[in-house]
């Protein structure tokens, strides 16, 4: 077996990133005039760049190049020579359309078998693919990567979750990959169709897509009595399989020798320092038919170098905390979603079940926010709201106008794509 590029010293693994920078600044510069204008404005030619020392020379790459490259612009490749499209849902603007030529597939069920192997999956292991097989990146990404790794593969898709119970039961599943909002359902239904969720044959729970709080993957552990470890990928870099967690669950490995991290102010779009929060900014470095350059992809988090405890050496990235577009500012106070849900799920009187409302009233922004009580709460209801605001105040600095504790199942649950918890009246 070659070397596990995952492990190489920082300095070799360095080479190869430089290597590839260079190949991929000149394809894209060559071959897609987006990124040959947007290089010519900045005055860099692809000659000068020769290692990621230059990296920071190179122009930011906004989401709404795919906008106004729409469909294919930003395709560094013919059509005939790309074998798939996927596609991911904007919800103000055109899909972005991305494409993947054979050797971009390659690379993609590489990485992925790479992300289910860290956790010790293989050849002897059955999936459960619970994420959409369509456009979305999600369901595809994970069968070919498992089908790349030899696991057996069972391609259900979301919104099956009775088929996906039966199955898991009857063919001992070892492992299921899906979002983290259908991981609490299928738990949920599992229960209501009489088992227990906690002895499900699961071991593994591969989670991804969608925000998830630390809390909230213990509810996960919990619930489904089983390992849950994160996946973060987007389409517009490849899609599932930029990152991920192995069993020490302290961070996504970044495959680095595909894809180049550096993270941004995202105010003034400078670098910033290993450990300091800020946007997450993606160069692709083998991609063909989509090569990426400084991507920016709106995603909050931190890096950190140091060698994880597993011995790989391939940098880890926070779980992303939030998005630079979800930031809530209400009143002046400047909040996340993923504050908000850290603290409520402090409480064990409250199910994993929450949803924000924003309003304005007059010139005042208004929120409200709903919470789910857990399943046999018999405790007084005020009393626990105050105990709720009181520790969002302290934790915060922020109370809801409104909170409310609304019986258990009364939120509605997502079953098919991604959960909304933020809906914006304003
Ligand atoms: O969600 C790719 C994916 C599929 C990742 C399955 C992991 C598992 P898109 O639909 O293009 O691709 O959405 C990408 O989803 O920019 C993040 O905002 C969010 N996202 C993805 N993974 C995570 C995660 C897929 N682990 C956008 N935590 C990204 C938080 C995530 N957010």
């Amino acid at each position: 077996m070659g070397q596990d590029v995952t492990r190489l010293p920082r300095d070799e693994l360095r080479e190869l990133q430089d290597e590839r920078l260079a190949e991929t600044v000149a394809h894209a510069y060559e071959n897609v005039e987006f990124f040959r204008r947007r290089f010519d404005e900045a005055g860099v030619s692809p000659a000068d760049v020769e290692s990621i020392e230059n990296i920071e020379t190179l122009p930011l790459t906004a989401k709404e190049a795919f906008d106004d490259e729409y469909p294919t612009g930003l395709f560094a490749e013919d059509l005939a020579e790309v074998v798939r499209l996927h596609a991911s849902s904007g919800t103000t603007s055109k899909p972005k359309l991305v494409g993947y030529t054979e050797g971009d597939l390659d690379v993609w069920a590489t990485v992925i078998a790479r992300s289910l192997g860290a956790v010790g999956l293989g050849r002897d292991d059955v999936l459960q693919n619970a994420y959409g097989m369509g456009l979305f990146t999600g369901g595809f990404g994970f069968h070919d990567g498992a089908t790349e790794l030899g696991m057996t593969v069972l391609p259900i898709g979301s919104g099956q979750t009775e088929k996906h119970i039966e199955l898991m039961n009857d063919l001992e599943s070892d492992a299921i990959c899906l979002t983290p909002s259908y991981a609490l359902y299928l738990a949920e239904r599992a229960a209501e169709l009489g088992h227990d969720p906690a002895n499900l044959p699961l071991s593994v729970v591969l989670y991804g897509a969608e925000p998830c709080t630390e809390p909230m993957r213990d509810e996960i552990e919990k619930r489904l009595g089983a390992m849950a470890v994160e996946n973060y990928g987007l389409s517009e870099i490849i899609g599932p399989g930029v990152a991920a967690e192995c069993p020490q669950q302290d961070g996504l490995h970044i495959w680095e020798d595909h894809f180049y991290p550096e993270v941004i102010d995202p105010a003034t779009g400078e670098s910033l320092d290993e450990g300091e929060e800020g946007e997450l900014v993606l160069t692709t470095l083998t991609k063909e038919a989509l090569p990426m350059v400084r991507y920016r992809t709106g995603d909050m988090t931190t890096l950190d170098y140091d060698t994880c405890g597993c011995g790989r050496t391939a940098v880890r990235m926070n779980g992303v905390t939030g998005r630079t577009d979800d930031l809530l500012i209400v009143r002046g106070v400047n909040l996340y979603p993923s504050e908000i849900e850290s603290v409520v799920l402090e409480f064990d009187a409250v199910a994993p079940h929450y949803r924000i409302d924003l309003d304005r009233e007059g010139s005042l922004d208004r929120l409200e926010l709903t919470v789910e009580l857990a399943e046999g709460f018999d405790g007084s209801t005020g009393d626990l709201e105050e105990r709720l605001a009181d520790r969002l105040q302290s934790v915060l600095s922020f109370t809801p106008d409104e909170l409310r504790l609304v019986e258990p199942g009364s939120i509605e649950r997502t079953v098919v794509g991604k959960v909304q918890r933020v809906y914006d009246h304003r």
